[in-house]
């Protein structure tokens, strides 16, 4: 396999302005008909090179007569065509043995289609690249009974009954574009409708397609849209352009969701809601996807990706309006923290293994490798900076005129930047360089305090670690927000740091004030700022950014849990009474907050806060402390944990009380008293949310109670497929001495499927990324599980394999031991001669 290169980035010889797409449906043998116009560009005699892969060629004609091309695994080549031509070819696919879940495949009954990022060549040849824009009509033609809804992007034009028994329905979409962007869904659905007026007074008719006997559970997905919809129209002045709106939701699926110009297609997971089978945090994902798909109507689809290497142009500005839109819906600081999370337990993880890239790759093997944590959040990070930089008016100014210089285009990254630089008059050649630099920078503070002038100084340093793709690393520009807390309340303001080193004087005061750094986490960095426990104490109390506010609970926690995994010992330092006692003082009016503060920081952002650790020592003092507060603060957990008799609705004031009551259960469960509490928790639950609370509690805390709660809730939901996969993952991740066994056993469920992702993720997903103990068990059990799974799934579905061996990369902060036994693993992977081009790029980098 060979790596592709942004600096070897050439126009397409050929541009394809029109293409007919005739679909005969059929399981094993479906006909593909593609017509197109092909258009020579420039002057040369080059040949045309059509991509394709997996397809049976019948027939291809140029101006209707029969050619002969050169096939191979991967591409069809035409050594001389005319300047302009009609081409037409005839393929025919096997859908119903497709399990990459990629081209066109089957999901249970239904045909559906994933073709982002390269996956429209496996229904028929052409120029798959995003800068080949064409206008498409298509036709399907399926058997009625079976298939009553045949549906593609655009309008509807023309539909029509044959006498067999079959039907079939013309799609005429206006607007060009690029071939990730084609949908084709077939199949016998529920059918959820609404619509929405937009701005300007057009109607938009809403269609929401879920499986048979679903429709009760669509109505949140579809007020999720009509808000996503009226948001960005008074958020960005952007309204929606066709008639309609088509979501349907599959069980097969590969990602969250998929942006098909006018019919996007969703994993069910991020449809489906209702009380009793789904959770506040379901609630939260499903609204910020939908929402997340959505805005891509125009950051992704109106102006999209010139190559994929520039993916982060769409996925970054679209994570990042995503985020703000969320922010917006909800409790602003709790979505922040949330984000931040998977930055630090993800992103810093990926900066910090085999995989390393910035947000705009320079080299990809295989581009499903790229929708990653660091082109899709750190991206959203970065857009998020110059939104700090430019502020709120200036950065809507760069996107107006974004929008409006690139509509209908295929652009890079540079030009995002470029619109952003010229609608502001300001220089961002230096902030360029997050694009093409990875890695994650640490911020070192120093303050000054002068007794004799009161004058306050920080002295603020940046330096980027060398990653596994870059030795070098230059300075970036880093806004960074702070506040000053003084005994006359606190300042804030955002410095802008361009060189390595600099500093900037923060005014005068008559005693020395409190420094709080990176409020909002206004840039994607570590933080290097040594400060006593009661300065860390004053900010969880004072400062006015509640995420700062949480920031430092967590480092203070943080810091206890390394220390006492180093000394070997845990105890309850007063200064850690202290923050939990302040905490759970202000608990019951600032709720939300006060949930995240109370819950230790996770094992995985404790990892990427050292340089080595040990796994061992650093579980037992994370168990150990909580053990400690279970006790010590008994009564509180028990207050705060009292149930509501409300009836579920998602709403914010509800959800902060489930979520803070989920936390006080989670010390609960550390107790042996507690059984009678738990049972009655779970027993007298009417939503998801505070039945899934009691079982990841008992999970946790490796309660008596849990097996039992989870055969009851086996036998509740065995039927229900989504609500299944919680209980898989609820499995997957128990840390236990028998876990692997477990684990073997769950492979042969009658729920279980292998070709299912969202089961593969849950339960093997789970294991891998959250089993600690059991995953880096010091027998190698666990790596040797994963690996004996990844080379079956591999062939099955390489990205969903792909997904599932990132636990297995980042093994540089491990013992010598572990990473032994990690590398043995992975050279049994690159030791198969069939593994995937995926599962390679990865593997290979992690053993160089
Ligand atoms: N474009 C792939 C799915 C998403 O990011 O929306
Ligand atoms: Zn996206």
């Amino acid at each position: 396999a060979k790596a592709m290169r942004l600096a070897d980035y050439q126009q397409p010889d050929f541009l394809i302005p029109e293409l007919s797409l005739e679909f005969e449906l059929d399981d094993h043998q479906t006909q593909v008909i593609a017509t197109s116009k092909i258009v020579r560009q420039g002057d040369h005699d080059r040949p045309l090179v059509l991509h394709g892969e997996k397809l049976e060629l019948t027939e291809v004609q140029i101006n209707g007569q029969a050619v002969q091309p050169q096939g191979s695994d991967t591409d069809l080549t035409f050594a001389s065509v005319p300047d302009e031509f009609t081409l037409r070819i005839v393929t025919r696919i096997d859908p119903a043995n497709n399990t990459s879940l990629e081209g066109l495949y089957k999901s249970g009954q239904a045909f559906c289609t994933q073709c982002e990022a390269e996956g429209f060549r496996k229904i028929t040849y052409f120029l798959d690249r995003p800068d080949v824009m064409a206008r498409y009509q298509v036709k399907i033609t399926a058997d009625k009974a079976r298939y009553p809804y045949l549906l593609s992007n655009g309008n509807k034009v023309d539909a029509g009954e044959l006498p067999d028994g079959r039907h079939w329905v013309r799609w005429d979409d206006p607007f060009f574009k690029p071939s990730y962007l084609f949908a084709l869904v077939a199949g016998d659905f529920d059918l959820l409708e609404d619509e929405f007026i937009t701005q300007s007074g057009r109607k938009v008719a809403l269609q929401i397609f879920v499986d048979k006997g679903n429709l009760h559970r669509a109505g949140h997905a579809m007020r999720s849209l009509k808000k996503a919809m009226a948001w960005d129209e008074q958020k960005y002045g952007l309204e929606y352009d066709l008639d309609i709106y088509m979501i349907v939701a599959v069980d097969f699926f590969n990602m969250g969701a998929m942006e098909n110009k006018g019919l996007n297609l969703f994993n069910s997971k991020f449809v489906l809601a209702d009380a009793a089978a789904a959770t506040d945090e379901d609630y939260f994902n499903i609204e910020s996807v939908i929402a997340h798909e959505y805005f891509h109507n125009w950051t992704g689809n109106r102006v999209t990706c010139r190559d994929w290497f520039q993916l982060s142009l769409k996925e970054g500005l679209t994570v990042f309006r995503d985020q703000q839109f969320s922010a917006d819906m909800a409790d602003p600081a709790i979505v922040r923290i949330k984000q931040v999370k998977v930055m630090r337990e993800h992103q810093f993880a990926e900066d910090a293994g085999p995989m390393s890239h910035p947000i705009r790759p320079a080299e990809v093997m295989e581009m499903n490798n790229f929708y990653s944590v660091t082109v899709y959040d750190k991206g959203a990070e970065v857009i998020r900076m110059l939104h700090t930089l430019l502020g709120e008016q200036g950065f809507r100014r760069g996107m107006d005129l974004y929008i409006s210089r690139h509509d209908g285009q295929a652009v890079t990254c540079d030009d995002f930047v470029q619109a952003m630089q010229d609608a502001n008059n300001v220089n961002l050649e230096l902030f360029k360089r997050w694009y093409s630099q990875s890695g994650t920078p640490v911020l070192s503070v120093k303050e000054q305090y002068d007794q004799q002038s009161g004058q306050f100084t920080v002295a603020l340093h940046q330096h980027t670690p060398p990653t596994a793709d870059q030795p070098h690393k230059q300075a970036l520009h880093l806004p960074i927000a702070l506040e000053v807390l003084g005994t006359h309340g606190s300042k804030s303001q955002v410095l802008s740091l361009t060189k390595e080193s600099q500093t900037f004087p923060l005014g005068q005061f008559e005693t020395k004030p409190q420094l709080a750094v990176l409020a909002g986490f206004s840039a994607p960095v570590k933080l290097d700022f040594k400060q006593d426990e009661q300065g860390l104490l004053n900010t969880v109390l004072y400062a006015q950014d509640p995420f700062l506010r949480w920031d430092a609970s967590q480092q203070l926690i943080s810091e206890a849990l390394h220390r006492a995994a180093e000394q070997g010992q845990t105890v309850l330092s007063d200064n850690l009474q202290g923050l939990f006692e302040g905490v759970l003082e202000f608990a019951p009016e600032q709720r939300a907050l006060a949930a995240e503060m109370l819950e230790l920081p996770s094992f995985e952002t404790l990892a990427q806060q050292r340089q080595r650790i040990d796994v061992d020592a650093l579980l037992n003092a994370r168990n150990a402390l909580k053990r400690l507060l279970a006790d010590r603060f008994h009564p509180q957990w028990q207050a705060l944990s009292a149930s509501s008799s409300q009836s579920y609705i998602y709403e914010a004031d509800q959800v902060q009380k489930r979520r803070l009551r989920a936390v006080c259960l989670g010390y609960l469960a550390h107790r042996q008293d507690q059984s009678t509490l738990l049972q009655s928790a779970y027993t007298t639950s009417d939503n998801m949310t505070d039945t899934l609370a009691v079982l990841k509690a008992c999970q946790q805390a490796d309660h008596p109670l849990f097996s039992g709660l989870m055969q009851d809730f086996e036998s509740r939901w065995q039927a229900d497929s989504l609500v299944m996969d919680k209980w898989f993952a609820l499995h997957g991740s128990h840390q236990h001495k028998d876990s692997l066994a477990k684990l073997q056993l769950l492979t042969s469920h009658a729920m279980y499927s292998i070709n299912n992702p969202n089961k593969v993720r849950a339960l093997i997903g789970s294991f891998a990324f959250y089993n600690t103990a059991g995953f880096h068990a010091l027998d190698g059990g666990g790596y040797r599980f994963v690996t004996d799974y990844l080379l079956k799934l591999d062939a099955v579905n390489p990205q969903v394999a792909s997904r599932l061996i990132t636990p297995m990369l980042g093994f540089a902060h491990l013992d010598d031991r572990r990473q032994d036994l990690l590398t043995q693993q992975l050279a049994r992977l690159l030791d198969n001669k069939s593994l995937s081009r995926d599962l390679f790029e990865k593997v290979s980098k992690a053993l160089k």
